[in-house]
């Protein structure tokens, strides 16, 4: 058989799920110790002669790259080819806002459309502080959702957002991805998801990323819970591309190279300091270039 072009749809450490063009699913591994084909991929594929498995043999170019720098402060890819990122925090674990931002500046660095989603509403903690970060987000244009994956609250409309679109459901772990994902993936995938899952069992211990058909056509990808995640950022520049409010404020300061810490005339501090840009937000940004920073020390 010749090769086929297939879409990566779960990943477990270096064993991989395929769909091939023909909608059937296989098993594979990977050629040789370079490639990293993750979630979202497309890749080239083969049959083994005499087994049930496929061999990866390369990866298509991606259209972007959802990543984050590893320990040695170099991009590792999370999930590929996406155009949504549906950010995930809920009333418990108490949401981080910051984790949030950092989801948020990878969409924009991407070039991927995101959106922001409360989870739990159910537990009765959206209070005043939480629902005013929500309306912030809207203002900036990402939509909001507050839901709740048990009661389906709010569902809806997510789902609504997200059909037809390959989607990254992000966030840290046990805001409640997985549940969302139930809800408003096609009824007949969850279920290979689930064998995939359990067969892997025992043999590899991180089940990785899966990729499900959304009921209302598209597809969501299941993330694995990434603690403390940020963007991996080659150009420190970036970080504030990543904030539209920050990008869209910084022509306005008196450096054209404004890193909007300490400098003088500077744009985005005084629209802090007014009031038209989050201190939070800001607060979010300021972190992410001092982290990015102190990352960009290690590459050699
Ligand atoms: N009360 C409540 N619990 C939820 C909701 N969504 C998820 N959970 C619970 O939160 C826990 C973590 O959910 P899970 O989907 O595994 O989170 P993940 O780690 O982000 O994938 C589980 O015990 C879920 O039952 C919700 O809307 N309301
Ligand atoms: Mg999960
Ligand atoms: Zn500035």
């Amino acid at each position: 058989m010749p090769p086929e072009t297939a879409v990566v749809t779960a990943t477990f450490s270096r064993r991989m799920r395929l769909r091939l063009p023909s909608g059937e699913s296989v098993e594979a591994r990977i050629k040789g110790k370079r490639l990293r084909p993750v979630c979202g991929d497309r890749v080239e594929a083969e049959p083994i002669e005499r087994e049930a498995d496929w061999l990866i043999t390369a990866i298509h170019p991606r259209r972007n790259t959802l990543s984050r720098p590893n320990l040695r402060g170099r991009a590792e890819a999370l999930a590929a080819n996406v155009d949504l990122l549906a950010v995930v925090t809920a009333g418990a674990p108490a949401p981080d806002w910051y984790v949030v931002d950092r989801y948020l500046c990878a969409a924009e660095l991407m070039a991927a459309e995101a959106l922001v989603v409360y989870n739990k509403v159910d537990l009765d903690l959206l209070g005043a502080e939480q629902q005013r970060e929500l309306d912030d987000y809207r203002q900036l244009g990402y939509p909001a959702f507050a839901i709740s994956a048990t009661t389906g609250e709010g569902v809806e409309q997510l789902d609504a957002h997200l059909a037809g679109t390959t989607a990254i459901v992000v966030g840290q772990s046990g805001v409640g991805k997985s549940t969302i994902i139930n809800r408003i993936a096609a009824e007949a995938s969850q279920r290979t998801a689930e064998i995939s899952e359990k067969r892997d069992e025992g043999r590899h211990t991180t089940v990785n990323s899966v990729m499900l058909p959304l009921a209302g056509g598209g597809e969501v990808i299941d993330s694995p819970g990434v603690r403390d995640y940020s963007p991996a950022i080659d150009d420190l520049r970036d970080v504030g591309r990543g904030f539209r409010e920050i990008a869209a404020a910084a022509g306005g300061c008196r450096f054209s190279d404004c890193r909007h810490l300490r400098e003088p005339g500077c744009a985005v501090k005084h629209a802090v300091d007014d009031g038209t840009i989050s201190g939070r937000r800001y607060e979010s940004y300021r972190r992410l270039y001092v982290l990015t920073d102190k990352l960009s020390d290690k590459r050699p």
